[in-house]
């Protein structure tokens, strides 16, 4: 609202868009509307879990431990790097980098030929089967194999368990999501789905996982990707019924999105946004393609951070830095990826003159004097949370019924009930879920001569991103020091290079100077990984800017880059301290 309709700009996104904005896109596509149809009870109910480009070893780790609940199913793991995950698995796929349509494609083709998919829900409850099952005549097991890397047997016997299942459960995160076809492997994953029937039942759902935990705020609350509530700029009676809602005019709502997070940027570094404000988020070290970001924001007139620390590689850059509260200095909601909403509390006061980012958006709304009219008696997040009953009410993301206290005694409740479409019916005009024909395509950025290695990048148990918080906490930076870069012996051999030999990651945009090389199967050769939580050493230095057409959402997952021994003269970067 105070973006919107108090400073005038569509040109708002979340920080979503660099993480489960594929998940959303797809997820509209298929089925309608955004919303993870499934909970996190699957996990502990489903025979198969079939989980891809997932690591939740190290960054679900609480989730993870439904799986122990589950010793009888069947997991199996999609994963180029044999992660954590991948070692619990029972049938582990080390596909190749991006070569994951070709395997759900590969699977929709057994399915169909062996009759192992549920003819009855098929025909009730989506549309453009004749369209997919003539599709993936063209992905027969060899081509899957050929294109993936994996053995035909084992393509064949996933699809086989996965399509006998009583409950399947596919649950993904940024191995899918990170790539200029994200939306379009959620759309490859969400066919598996329906063309079995596993979805809206215990145990059955595709299921993105998400990564913050209210990254749902974004999703329902809207205004980058969709109006409140999901509803749609394009729909005129959403966009009525919301100035309603809000008793302002219509003519106020926009009729269509404005510029995603990756055009933001390149709109500022063209000098056609002039001013930026940053909440919550520390995109120095997170965007990728730094040189890039860094000359955007160096280049705005106005740069504005709301942090809870400073410095930070982002908030050393701005003009006025606003001190925000964190976690556990503030009270209010928040969404996790079972739509689950549950209650936070203040424990403690927030120091200095840190304050909670909403009395930061208040006093700013009064000042720009729209507070009386956008916000009108509001004092603390609960005015707020009233006021999204009223605006969710109706939509699938319904709060209406909730009340802070059935929340707190509850232990958090879920929007939509465990699982979302029980009965088939679509949040589509129809009613119907659409199947996709999704072909293939590979990586943006191939490996060449120069630059022979696939660089993929992750996270780790012990950090939490840029490391603002975690960085701070001895035992996980005791644990967790510094970055490294996990390679294959047969490639370190061949370079001549030996474990804690420190290494530079060079692409065609920029450098990485003193990694720790730790030469490991746990990456095949040809394929390098590296953290990106460390601001010293940053992977995002040479992370290119490629996005998905639908959701903008960065291939942070493939690029190709040369490794070297690092010269002695740049081994002293100097470290990021907070
Ligand atoms: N400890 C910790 N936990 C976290 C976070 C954190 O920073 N630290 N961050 C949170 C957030 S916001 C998020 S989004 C989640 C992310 O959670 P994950 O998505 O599990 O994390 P990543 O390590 O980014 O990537 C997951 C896996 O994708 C694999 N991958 C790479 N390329 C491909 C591919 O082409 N195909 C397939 N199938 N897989 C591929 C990688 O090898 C990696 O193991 O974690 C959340 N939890
Ligand atoms: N190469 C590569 N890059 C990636 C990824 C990858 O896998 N590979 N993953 C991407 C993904 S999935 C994500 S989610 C992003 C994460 O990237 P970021 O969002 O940039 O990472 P965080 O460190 O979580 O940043 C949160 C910031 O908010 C501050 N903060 C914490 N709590 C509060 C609060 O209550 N109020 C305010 N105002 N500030 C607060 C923290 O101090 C920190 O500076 O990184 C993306 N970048
Ligand atoms: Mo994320």
């Amino acid at each position: 609202k105070l973006v919107q309709l108090g400073f005038g700009t569509r040109n708002y996104d979340g920080n979503t868009t660099l993480c489960v904005a594929s998940a959303v896109s797809g997820y509209k596509r298929s089925f309608g509307s955004d919303g993870p149809p499934g909970c996190y009870d699957d996990l502990a109910r489903a025979d198969v879990i079939f989980l891809i480009g997932a690591n939740i070893a190290d960054n679900h780790p609480i989730l993870c431990q439904r799986l122990l609940e589950n010793p009888e199913a069947t997991l199996i793991v999609a994963d180029p790097r044999v992660t954590k995950t991948a070692m619990m698995a029972d049938i582990y796929l080390p596909l190749k980098p991006r070569s994951d349509i070709a395997l759900l494609n590969g699977i929709a083709h057994i399915l169909i030929r062996d009759g192992l998919i549920d003819r009855d829900y098929v025909a009730r409850h989506t549309e453009g089967f004749e369209a997919l099952r003539e599709f993936v005549v063209a992905y027969p097991p060899a081509r899957a194999a050929g294109i993936t890397g994996l053995d035909e047997h084992v393509i064949e016997r996933v699809a086989t368990q996965y399509g006998r299942a009583e409950a399947a459960f596919i649950g993904w995160t940024m191995g899918v999501n990170h790539s200029t076809q994200g939306t379009e492997t959620v759309n490859a994953i969400d066919n598996l789905a329906l063309l079995t029937g596993q979805i809206g039942r215990a145990g059955a759902a595709p299921f993105s996982i998400t990564g913050q935990c209210n990254a749902m705020g974004t999703r329902e609350a809207g205004f980058a990707s969709s109006l409140p509530g999901y509803r749609k700029f394009e729909n005129p009676a959403d966009r009525a019924e919301l100035a309603a809602l809000w008793n302002i005019s219509a003519d106020r709502i926009p009729t269509a999105r404005g510029l995603a997070y990756p055009d933001i940027i390149e709109a500022a570094l063209a000098k056609r946004i002039r001013a930026l404000w940053i909440v919550a988020t520390n995109p120095v070290v997170s965007f990728p393609n730094h040189e890039l970001i860094r000359q955007a924001l160096e280049t705005v007139e106005f740069l504005i951070v709301q942090d809870g620390f400073h410095p930070t590689p982002t908030s050393e850059l701005a003009h006025l830095v606003l001190p925000a509260a964190i976690w556990g200095e503030k009270k209010g909601t928040y969404t996790n990826s079972e739509r689950r909403v549950s209650k936070v509390n203040r424990a403690v006061d927030p120091p200095g003159e840190a304050r909670p980012d909403f009395d930061i958006f208040l006093d700013l709304a009064g000042r720009l004097g729209v507070r009386d009219e956008l916000f009108p008696g509001w004092r603390t997040t609960r005015d707020s949370f009233e006021e999204w009953k009223r605006v969710s009410e109706g939509r699938l993301c319904d709060y209406s019924a909730m009340t802070w206290e059935a929340i707190e005694r509850d232990g958090g409740i879920q929007w939509g009930g465990e699982r979302l479409y029980t009965d088939g019916h679509f949040a589509t005009p129809d009613g119907r879920a659409k199947l996709f024909c999704i072909d293939w395509q590979p990586f943006p950025e191939q490996p060449s001569r120069e630059y022979p290695f696939i660089l993929n990048t992750g996270r780790t148990v012990e950090h939490w991103h840029t490391r603002t918080k975690t960085g701070a906490v001895p035992i996980l930076e005791g644990l967790s020091p510094r970055a490294w870069l996990e390679m294959n012996p047969r490639d370190a051999q061949r370079l001549g290079l030996r474990p804690h030999d420190r290494v530079s990651v060079v692409s065609t945009r920029s450098r990485v100077d003193g990694v720790e090389l730790r030469v490991t199967e746990i990456v095949a050769p040809g394929q390098i990984f590296m953290p990106f939580h460390y601001a010293e050493t940053n992977a995002n230095c040479v992370t290119q800017s490629a996005y998905d057409p639908v959701s903008r959402e960065p291939n942070f997952k493939q690029c190709a880059v040369q490794v070297h021994k690092t010269e002695t003269a740049r081994r002293g970067a100097t470290r990021w301290k907070i």
